[in-house]
């Protein structure tokens, strides 16, 4: 099945358009932030029971009531070099130092989504890259302005994807299998 890579921008984290995630990174080295390379992704199996009652946000929840699985997920700053090799690709863009500063301000939610077709209806349901041309019922087009401000990335293809996994997510995705898959996929 088909995977790819989300990633809630520090102005999602800061509207607070994903609260309560913050509870889902109860692991090994105890609450909080985590490192790029803090190994969570094998805890997020391990919740307790005080978790399970709290939302984890709208974002989150479209991807989760879809029927797409989350196989990753880590609440982390990123620093500089690394935000550049995320977006590398847009490094001769004229907005690129002010992209970067943007996505190191603060925390952000990177989560591995997978399922039939997750990269292009990932896209749909992420919206346009400019808000002011993303379809209301998108995230961006219900709760963003402007290009700079988006709340959310989405991987754009497979090699992305495969790409942006592999950087963000060393260890891989999480081995788990959801027990309502039939009801799912035909
Ligand atoms: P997307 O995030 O929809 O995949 P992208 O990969 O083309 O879009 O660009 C990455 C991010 O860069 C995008 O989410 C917001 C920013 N960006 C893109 N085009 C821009 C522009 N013309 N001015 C300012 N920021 C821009
Ligand atoms: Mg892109």
């Amino acid at each position: 099945m088909e995977q790819t890579f989300i990633m809630i921008k520090p102005d999602g984290v800061q509207r607070g358009l994903c609260y309560g995630y913050g509870v889902w990174m109860v692991g090994k080295f105890g609450k909080g932030t985590y490192g790029v390379s803090g190994g969570v992704i094998e805890e997020l199996v391990k919740l307790d029971e005080s978790v399970l009652g709290l939302q984890v946000g709208d974002i989150i929840s479209r991807f989760e009531k879809k029927g797409f699985y989350l196989k990753g997920m880590k609440f982390i700053n990123v620093d500089r070099p690394f935000a550049e090799k995320h977006y590398e690709d847009l490094s001769a863009k004229p907005f690129f130092s002010g992209l970067v500063d943007y996505i190191i301000s603060g925390p952000v939610v990177a989560m591995i989504w997978e399922g039939k077709n997750v990269i292009l209806t990932g896209r749909k349901i992420i919206g346009a890259t400019n808000p002011a041309e993303s379809a209301p019922g998108t995230i961006r087009g219900d709760y963003a302005i402007e290009i700079g401000r988006n709340i959310i990335h989405g991987s754009d293809s497979a090699e992305g994807a495969r790409k942006e996994i592999a950087l963000w997510f060393p260890d891989g995705p999480a081995n788990w299998q959801s027990s309502v898959h039939h009801w799912i996929y035909e």
